[in-house]
């Protein structure tokens, strides 16, 4: 399995997001990559390549234009506007407030296009953002070529992009954009399997009155836990999407025997929607000792999720997402590829 990276994935790279009532360093961080990327080199579970370069054509397939011209542009009008600092979003268009006028100035926009205070925008975010979307796509480009795998090891991560809103650390929706490469190269189904341990609100969203995509998700109860307002076990997709979309919402402090018995309930419902692709969001945040999450997986768990995974037999491309215990970081994520690969 090839896996793609890019150097330019380090320039985003933010001073705070503002949690828990302070204003602390990112848990989603430059050094993430720098910690797969290397773990990666040592696993010899094949090349390690950079990503060549894809047009915004790809990205536009799901996310909305205004919304691109917004992300592209954000952090020079910022700049514009005399200030040095990350540009965070400080109010919401909630129930209670008119959401059918755009705003003009850069503080509105950063409010219309956002959804919390963890994801902001510094000088290098584009060129990051576009190449963790090259990345992606490059993965995407070897399964459209007969590869069985590919690891596309993205950062800035994307489930949590819809088509016109930002964050929990994602601009543009990596795995999104991949799946729907896919079906653009001929492919009538593809399925995605969400398994970081926050809800992929972005990408649920984006594909959620279609049927060409299955969206299967493993994840925190958003009753308890963030995106907080999408990811109950009632949303099941809408129209022509209706049963294609599967929430397995579970408790804070799962193990391995609830989480995977949920795995098990994904994989059978990939595999009734007759999937010729699988997209993995690939979030190792499930793990016991992440700083921001609440399941309990112990880094000998991760191999049986590649395993299980590699059961279905298809086409599978590995799309990075969350996992911020950076002491585990690189061995939780190579495990679960070696997992994958040694039961191909
Ligand atoms: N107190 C990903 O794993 N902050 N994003 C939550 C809860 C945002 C996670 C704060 C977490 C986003 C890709
Ligand atoms: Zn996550």
């Amino acid at each position: 399995m090839i896996t793609f990276h890019a150097e330019e994935q380090r320039l985003h790279a933010a001073h705070s997001e503002f949690n828990r009532g302070r204003l602390d360093v990112p848990y989603e961080r430059p050094e993430r990559a720098d910690i797969i990327l290397s773990a990666m080199q040592h696993a010899a579970l094949g090349a390690v390549q950079i990503a060549g370069e894809f047009t915004l054509e790809h990205a536009a397939r799901v996310h909305d234009a205004g919304y691109l011209a917004f992300l592209q542009s954000a952090w020079q009008r910022w700049a514009d506007a005399g200030r040095h600092g990350d540009a965070l979003p400080t109010a919401w268009a909630v129930r209670c407030l008119r959401s059918d006028r755009i705003p003009q100035s850069i503080d509105g926009l950063l409010s219309w296009y956002s959804f919390d205070t963890a994801t902001a925008i510094t000088p290098g975010t584009w060129t990051a953002v576009r190449r963790s979307m090259d990345v992606a796509l490059a993965g995407a480009q070897q399964l459209a070529g007969g590869a069985r795998s590919a690891f596309s090891l993205c950062r800035p991560p994307g489930h949590h992009a819809a088509t016109d809103c930002y964050g929990g650390y994602c601009f543009l929706n990596n795995a999104a954009i991949a799946a729907q490469f896919l079906l653009d190269k001929g492919l009538r189904r593809v399925a995605i399997l969400d398994v970081d341990y926050h809800h992929g609100n972005g990408t649920q969203e984006i594909f959620y009155r279609r049927d060409d995509v299955l969206y299967a998700s493993i994840h925190a109860d958003p009753a308890t836990d963030y995106p907080y307002f999408l990811g109950y076990a009632d949303e099941r997709g809408e129209g022509l999407g209706e049963g294609c979309n599967l929430n397995l919402p579970l408790p804070r402090g799962t193990g391995w025997a609830a989480w995977s018995a949920a795995l098990t309930t994904a994989l059978a419902a990939i595999n009734d929607f007759g999937a010729e692709a699988l997209v993995v969001s690939l979030g190792v945040d499930t793990f016991e000792h992440d700083p921001i999450s609440g399941f309990c997986l112990a880094s000998t768990d991760f191999p049986g999720i590649g395993a299980a995974i590699a059961g279905l037999q298809l086409p599978t491309l590995w799309v990075m997402e969350g996992g911020y215990a950076v002491e585990a970081l690189g061995a939780n994520v190579a495990a679960t590829l070696a997992g994958f690969q040694s039961a191909v």
